[in-house]
């Protein structure tokens, strides 16, 4: 290719790069085996020890894929998804660890990869059109373009409670869990945090803790996973249909087949109709589906309240004691408006007699202490403190690091006040530089693997385009992206979403902005815009040519 500088990595120092990614999770892993087939020289830089991103960090007891192994996989090569065998609806964190490193392996992707390196900045040189990245292992590293696989859930956060270094026990993030395990077998264990990560690891810790107590500060709707063994007839049925699968996935909202769009409204329904449909969803299980059984549910809150009540007449069913069943019923956000969490038995372990609910709302966490922590209310003793307590989300990964565009200006600065892109994947005063599942793009409201799948085809695809009409430079113009800003808030606020204190709204973050960070105009509907702007050279996108030559943005 014309801009790349010569024709293999081993003649060349391993500082530069024709393209650089940043993340080897799945995003990065499939940024590399695509820009490899461009014919550039790529380097890939990971914090982590090894490939699998979040799944290669989350490794608490019960660690599992909300979405079904059939759907939550790489798309691009039919042997693959033909050969891998998936053995539950489900995947457990180490199934889909193994299934990356596989992916690794399978495509020759290791050697491109330096591991245990952090990148701590980024300069773009306007002059050269060149990115140079700071790395705290490999010094400095330059290349013409960069592609931020940073992942969205990526950047675990721990409350800033006074005390935690006085704390005498062992305290753990579920985000950064050891690699040998923790064995909690007749400890006193707190949890704080009942999220996706703590729902599915208290049960777990419970089983093995002398006595757990668990500190919720916001209860959850969470709806019954129904895991299972994968039977094998419906693993060959799909299979057999996976090509038409995977294309039917890209035209869903959520980029997940096999689940047909509602066309009722809940109010349209008698109150039997609801019950009905919603016992059949809580039987089917997951969250798709059950958002699904109608078409207003995030749209209209008295639709809402519908599939909401029907969850807390099931919450009240499952748990004994009236008032810990109290404490338990969601009541401060429409339901699907915070991530729908799927559980194993969470509500049927508040029914043992070692695990104790500490409502942290009314009495908020004030302290950790040298025996265990303080609330406004009580002291309680702990041998162990698990912190499930989740993320910098979306925009975390991106601002740890100190990425600087092409006046110099820094990207904290241009996002003090929420993120700011095009389409998620560029970011206005920063060329050359590709966000994978960037902030206002479907990211985490879509299938993440096909997400970036799209996202990495579009990217390649452009410097493709880039390469046969011989220009050096790529950048969204500024009205470009405060037009999708402003569509992504529209249509964000066109739903219930922004009635949650989600993570999805920064919310989760003392002091972030409180911004609709992901797209949820649909996924079909996302790709379609993606798509036109392609095919239309780049509409809002400033194309320059080598030298001198600017093409004006069309
Ligand atoms: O994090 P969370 P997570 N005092 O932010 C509480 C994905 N994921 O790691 O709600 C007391 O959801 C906080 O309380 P509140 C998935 O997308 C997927 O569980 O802020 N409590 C909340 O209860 C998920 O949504 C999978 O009031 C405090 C909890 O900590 C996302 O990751 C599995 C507190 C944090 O919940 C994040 O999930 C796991 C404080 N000071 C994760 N500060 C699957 O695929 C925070 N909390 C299934």
């Amino acid at each position: 290719m014309s801009w790349q500088a010569s024709a293999s990595v081993s003649e060349k120092p391993a500082t530069e790069f024709d393209a650089i990614v940043v993340g080897a999770g799945v995003g990065g892993l499939y940024a590399l085996h695509r820009l490899r087939g461009l014919g550039l020289n790529v380097g890939v830089f990971e914090a982590g020890g090894d490939v699998g991103g979040t799944w290669y960090w989350n490794r608490y007891p019960g660690c599992r894929c909300d979405v079904e192994s059939m759907e939550y996989s790489y798309s691009f090569s039919d042997d693959l998804q033909q050969e891998w065998h998936w053995p539950e609806r489900y995947g457990t964190q180490p199934e889909i660890l193994r299934y990356v490193n596989h992916v690794a392996d399978r495509f020759d992707l290791r050697r491109d990869i330096r591991f245990d390196t952090r990148v701590i900045s980024g300069h773009f040189d306007a002059a050269s059109n060149h990115w140079t990245l700071q790395t705290d292992r490999h010094g400095a590293v330059s290349a013409r373009f960069c592609i931020m696989a940073t992942g969205n859930l990526s950047t675990p956060r721990v409350p800033d409670f006074p005390g935690l270094q006085s704390f005498a026990g062992k305290w753990y993030h579920t985000g950064l869990w050891p690699h040998e395990g923790v064995d909690f077998t007749g400890l006193r264990v707190g949890v704080i945090g009942t999220g996706s990560s703590g729902v599915q690891s208290i049960p777990l810790i419970a089983k093995q803790a002398k006595h757990l107590h668990v500190f919720q500060r916001t209860a959850n709707f969470i709806l019954p996973a129904r895991n299972a063994a994968l039977d094998a007839g419906t693993e060959q049925r799909q299979k057999a249909e996976y090509a038409e699968r995977r294309r039917a996935a890209l035209a869903t909202p959520f980029g997940i087949a096999g689940h047909p769009p509602p066309v009722k409204s809940a109010l349209e329904a008698t109150q039997e109709e609801r019950d009905a449909a919603y016992e059949a969803k809580w039987a089917e299980g997951g969250s798709i589906s059950f958002l699904y059984a109608y078409n207003d549910l995030l749209l209209n809150k008295a639709a809402n309240d519908t599939a909401a009540e029907f969850v807390r007449r099931k919450i009240r069913g499952l748990v004994n004691d009236p008032a810990v069943a109290e404490l338990l019923l969601p009541r401060d956000h429409p339901i699907g408006t915070k991530r729908l969490i799927l559980d194993t038995g969470y509500y049927e372990t508040y029914n043992r007699d070692n695990v104790t609910l500490v409502d942290a709302r009314s009495a908020p966490i004030e302290e950790i202490t040298p025996a265990g922590l303080r609330t406004t209310e009580a002291e309680y003793d702990f041998d162990a403190i698990v912190f499930a307590t989740g993320f910098d989300a979306m925009t975390g990964a991106l601002l740890d690091i100190d990425l600087h565009g092409a006046a110099g200006a820094s990207l904290k600065d241009k996002w003090a006040d929420g993120p700011r892109s095009n389409l998620g994947l560029m970011i206005a005063g920063f060329p050359n530089m590709f966000l994978i599942t960037g902030p206002q793009s479907p990211s985490v409201k879509a299938q993440m693997i096909l997400a970036c799948e799209q996202h990495t085809d579009w990217i390649v695809d452009c410097l493709g385009y880039m390469e046969s009409h011989r220009l050096v430079r790529i950048e969204t113009t500024q009205a470009a992206e405060d037009s999708w800003v402003a569509h992504n808030n529209e249509v964000a606020n066109s739903t219930l979403y922004p009635l949650a204190n989600s993570w999805y709204m920064g919310a989760n973050i003392p002091g972030k902005p409180r911004i609709f960070m992901p797209y949820v105009g649909g996924f079909d509907r996302y790709k379609q815009v993606c798509d036109e702007i392609a095919a239309k050279g780049y509409e809002g996108f400033t194309l320059t040519a080598a030298k001198t030559l600017a093409l004006e943005p069309i």
